[in-house]
């Protein structure tokens, strides 16, 4: 049967096994370490991550009727990394194609069910956890992420407020702080979201605070994937822009690769974490099936580069890793994604006794 070239869920499912499978995977991306064997398990669970926050896009993409308008998180996976280099109480607000991070915050919490509060959040159900009903809202109490939903730049001066509050709250001595005193503040957000007025009188108020010695420990995350919507940003714009700001650290970090992620997201709450000042974490990443299920890319964007960001799909990234770190055979590979896929396909039954999801 013919492929439908503008089913692109579809073929970047069927591509991910058959890339495995031939060896077609992309290759390593240079600048970063190997990681230690002890955190060999860490580079499975982060991989595990990905596959989880993959099959919930597949699964949105394909559920016509059952979930509505759906933003995915496919060609972000690599934010798992700053989920895994955090602590719980790092209080985070999110960008909406955050799914891979909050599923990695809620599996390191333990007990909790990140897929299936998830896929009641795309099915605007009034069971979700975090919003009660209102469509594709990302957060979760326990886990210290405040809801967020998809109002660009919105969550940019309440992180701030919320850095902020933390030397506040020691100044004042403040006996019932929500939290610790060495807290990092997490904030995430797209690359054309860094230029909306809110974020960039966001990263001002920053900058200001720090340049004069207030405490701002926060770490802004862009997950820079080269577009919004259909506008191209400027090839540079972001470094160019933030790398040089008063009091603001700059790191570059590649979200295709995830130890290199990790790395970057390592350094990056170290730096905010000891010296209590803001550090802007640029990631690399790619957007893959268009902005939303709504979208179709192929009216604005060459076949050729949509392809080129597929052929950069992190899952693959990190099926090299798993298999070059972690000893994972081509079958490991393939067995672990499709066992989530059962999860999803299985019946409704089934998948909702499943506590793991
Ligand atoms: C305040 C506001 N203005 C406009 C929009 C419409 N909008 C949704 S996503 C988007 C572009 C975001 O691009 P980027 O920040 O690069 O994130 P990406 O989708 O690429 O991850 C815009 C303009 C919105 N959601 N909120
Ligand atoms: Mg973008």
């Amino acid at each position: 049967m013919a492929v439908d070239m503008f089913d692109r869920a579809e073929i970047i499912d069927k591509g991910f096994v058959e890339k495995v499978l031939k060896g077609r995977l992309p290759e390593a991306i240079s600048g970063r370490k190997s990681i230690q064997n002890a955190a060999q398990h860490l580079l499975v669970d982060m991989f595990d991550t990905q596959i989880m926050s993959r099959h919930l896009d597949l699964w949105a993409r394909r559920s016509k009727g059952q979930t509505f308008y759906s933003i995915g998180s496919s060609g972000h996976e690599g934010t798992a990394a700053l989920a895994a280099a955090s602590r719980q109480s790092d209080m985070a607000f999110l960008h909406y194609r955050d799914a891979a991070f909050l599923i990695q915050r809620k599996k390191q919490a333990g007990g909790l069910t990140p897929l299936y509060d998830m896929a009641l959040s795309f099915a605007a159900s009034a069971d979700d956890p975090i919003s009660g009903g209102r469509h594709k809202v990302l957060g979760c109490t326990h886990s210290y992420v405040p809801p967020q939903t998809s109002t660009i730049a919105s969550h940019l001066p309440k992180a701030v407020g919320a850095a902020h509050s933390i030397g506040m709250a020691r100044r004042l001595q403040y006996a019932d702080a929500a939290l610790p005193q060495d807290a990092v503040i997490l904030c995430s957000f797209g690359d054309a979201s860094a230029n909306h007025s809110t974020a960039q009188g966001a990263f001002n108020a920053a900058c200001w605070a720090a340049y004069q010695n207030l405490p701002m420990p926060i770490v802004f995350l862009c997950q820079d994937n080269g577009i919004g919507i259909s506008v191209r940003t400027p090839g540079g714009w972001i470094e160019a822009n933030f790398s040089r700001r008063p009091a603001l650290h700059y790191i570059g970090c590649d979200g295709l690769d995830m130890i290199h992620a990790f790395e970057g997201a390592q350094a990056a709450l170290d730096y905010a974490r000891l010296r209590r000042k803001p550090v802007f974490l640029h990631m690399r990443t790619v957007r893959l099936m268009g902005h939303a299920g709504a979208d179709v890319e192929a009216s604005y964007a060459e076949l050729a580069s949509i392809e080129a960001a597929e052929a950069q799909d992190p899952l693959l990234h990190s099926a090299r890793i798993v298999m070059e770190q972690c000893g994972f055979s081509v079958q490991d590979i393939v067995s672990r994604y499709e066992t989530m896929r059962a999860r999803w396909t299985g019946s409704r039954k089934r998948r909702l006794a499943n506590p793991a999801c």
